[in-house]
């Protein structure tokens, strides 16, 4: 193998389909970015384009320490100075990702409405817990109602979350007390997910807010809108209506695609679609079709975000992450790669046409050119699944017989909600996050680490990733993950619960060994991040780590992060009291004093902070330094100085 297929990725499964379409002389995502280098002025945060003025490049001379007259010569056009450049560019991302995530969560919204309404006959209340504590959480009467009554009332109680105008979001009370107290004294309680969206958007428009700080504190109140508006209503009526995930068993990697079947491909985030392929995936006359057309079935699989909601719910197969989705094609074997929204690279329609792969575009706010659109409606869920199974079953006869899949994969388990870990923890009974907290307080877990976010072809596929979480276990950071990063580590075999011996260090392992728990837990898709924000507040609330989130021994990262998503992702982290690293490149270096008000000042505001450390390795152990500060400040550092058990405490792991 050359050493340049090795740069691209450490998967090889992926590398024997580079491979492949090196010999194919078919274009991917990796040769594109090997072709096109970054724009080093906009990878630094240093260009503008916001009115035709400019585009105005105002870029950090490399080499030399700049004086502060010089500084102050690097403006645009306008006079724009770096730091409102930088700002802007940054909290415009913002913006972005908490569009994508909360459209999403609007979305969820209005077909889980049309579910309590009775319009959708193919969905139903899949999870009656979890709808009832939403009521009582949300102030709904329960009495003798039905399960629809209830679930409309909340869905027009998250619906309203969107629009509103003034007031404050109403699952930002689900955190810790202390958190709201430092949200408001700093202002930036979200009032509505939309607005926030729009009044981000206005404040970077020509001419407006034009001073890094205050652009930044909408940021945060934006940001804060996705992570406790509408990525948080996502998830929670996803959960009910689709069932809320517990730990289910399958496989990932390329090697899930089956020559002998129909091949179908779910790409994309929202899951409504997905579980619908993947209940009609098993229908006896859709199966009796395929095997008129030669196939011994239909073998759905899950690529990026939406193979992690259909995994945790129905254990269907993942296929790969976001850097796999052309080398899926290229396997020959994919009869129709599915698709909806967000991290869907058009390549995938170039890729396509080398193959008699057919790319379905099913959303109405995502198109691409030479794709078939078939439109899903929600309220004709199954008719629309149907018609998009029929069309990939009919294309298993267009197979060339270049078909080459790599035999590779791996054992997974995944579906840890926030749910499923205090019951696994606390059993049936006394579900509680309780022994989580005494294993952190006795120092056999150090720390917790949120490791999430996407692939970046900047950098070696799923490499620091692995590189960053290995570090970690065998410190005994127990790791949560979402996205990308989870799948990463589920292809490593981290996601199983015999990792933990070989890979953790021992006051994990144990830990792990003695609950049965993977010491990775996959806790689901990126707009899941959520599940990380209730399980880090259930922590607080358990007792006995301080009164905060930010007084957790606890760290996030992002080593691998592309998306807009990830930076309100970050933004939403270190606003809620969380230190957050991120690796590949750093967007805002271009104007040192905005970097260093997210990298230092926002400790004092938050309690949180930015972190930039491209090797995974040192970022991990950034993150585990934090964690061992967080230790000494609660007086529990002396507790990891003890190595050896003795019989006490093991009697205490058992009663876990
Ligand atoms: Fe240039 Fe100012 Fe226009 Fe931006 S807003 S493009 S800095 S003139
Ligand atoms: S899919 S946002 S590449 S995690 Fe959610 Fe993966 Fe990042 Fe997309």
């Amino acid at each position: 193998m050359s050493e340049e297929l090795k740069n691209r990725s450490i998967d090889p499964a992926s590398i024997e389909m580079l491979e492949k379409a090196a010999q194919e002389n078919i274009r991917t995502v990796f040769d594109r970015a090997e072709k096109m280098k970054p724009c080093p002025i906009g990878g630094e945060g240093s260009c503008c384009s916001i009115c035709a003025m400019g585009p105005c490049r105002v870029p950090l001379a490399k080499g030399k320490e700049e004086t502060p007259e010089e500084k102050t010569k690097r403006t645009g056009v306008c006079g724009a100075t770096v730091e409102t450049i930088a700002a802007r560019n940054f909290v415009r991302k913002i913006a972005a990702g908490t569009a994508s995530h909360s459209d999403h969560g609007r979305r969820v919204v209005e077909a889980f409405k049309l579910m309590a309404e009775n319009k959708i006959k193919d969905f139903e209340v899949k999870d009656e817990q979890k709808l009832l504590n939403l009521a009582l959480d949300l102030g709904i009467e329960i009495g003798e109602r039905d399960n629809n009554e209830i679930a409309l009332d909340i869905a027009k109680i998250c619906e309203n979350e969107f629009g509103k105008q003034e007031g404050e979001l109403i699952f930002v009370k689900n955190a810790p007390i202390k958190r709201q107290e430092i949200w408001k004294k700093q202002g930036v309680v979200p009032r509505g997910i939309d607005r926030e969206v729009v009044e981000l958007m206005h404040r970077t428009h020509m001419g407006v807010d034009q001073d890094y700080k205050s652009l930044m504190l909408q940021g945060t109140r934006t940001a804060l809108a996705d992570g406790w508006g509408g990525s948080m209503i996502a998830t929670e009526l996803q959960d009910v209506m689709f069932g809320t995930p517990t730990p289910a068993l399958s496989e990932i990697n390329l090697g899930v695609l089956k020559e002998d079947m129909v091949n179908i491909i779910i790409h994309g985030h929202e899951p409504a679609l997905a579980e619908m392929l993947a209940v009609l995936s098993h229908d006896p006359e859709l199966i009796e079709y395929a095997k008129t057309k030669g196939a011994k079935g239909i073998n759905l699989a899950g690529m990026c975000c939406t193979a992690n909601e259909i995994m945790m719910r129905h254990g269907v197969p993942i296929a790969g992450n976001y850097l796999q989705q052309e080398l899926a094609i290229i396997t020959g074997a994919v009869d129709a790669m599915v698709v909806d929204v967000q991290c869907i690279m058009q390549g995938l329609q170039e890729v396509a046409r080398c193959f008699h792969t057919k790319l379905i575009t099913t959303d109405e706010r995502a198109h691409i050119t030479d794709s078939s659109f078939m439109l899903f409606d929600e309220r004709k869920a199954r008719e629309s699944a149907r018609v998009i199974i029929k069309a990939s079953i009919d294309n298993f006869t267009n197979r060339s017989k270049n078909i080459r899949i790599p035999q590779i994969k791996t054992p997974l388990i995944a579906g840890f909600s926030h749910e499923t870990i205090n019951y696994l923890l606390g059993g049936l009974y006394r579900a509680s996050y309780r022994p989580l907290n005494d294993n952190i307080i006795n120092g056999r877990i150090r720390g917790l680490a949120g490791v999430v976010g996407c692939n970046n072809a900047r950098t070696t596929h799923d490499s620091a990733h692995t590189l960053m979480i290995k570090e970690l276990l065998k410190n005994d950071v127990l790791v949560l993950s979402t996205g990308c990063a989870a799948m990463a580590a589920g292809k490593a075999g981290l996601m199983l619960p015999e990792a933990a011996k070989e890979f953790c260090g021992p006051g994990l392992a144990e830990v792990c060994e003695t609950v049965g728990i993977p010491p990775v837990l996959h806790m689901g898709a990126c707009v899941d991040n959520s599940r990380i924000l209730v399980a880090a507040t259930a922590v607080v609330k358990d007792g006995g780590l301080g009164d905060d989130i930010s007084d957790l021994p606890a760290a996030g990262a992002a080593p691998e992060w592309m998306s807009e998503k990830a930076i309100a992702i970050g933004q939403y982290f270190v606003a809620s009291g969380v230190f957050t690293i991120f690796g590949t490149n750093w967007p805002t270096l271009g104007s040192s004093d905005f970097t260093n008000y997210l990298f230092k000042d926002m400790e004092a505001m938050y309690g949180g902070k930015w972190a930039f450390e491209p090797d995974a390795v040192k970022a991990a152990h950034l993150m585990i330094e934090h964690i061992d500060k967080k230790r000494k400040a609660l007086g529990i550092d002396k507790a990891r100085e003890r190595v050896l058990y003795d019989m006490q405490m093991r009697r205490e792991m058992e009663a876990v």
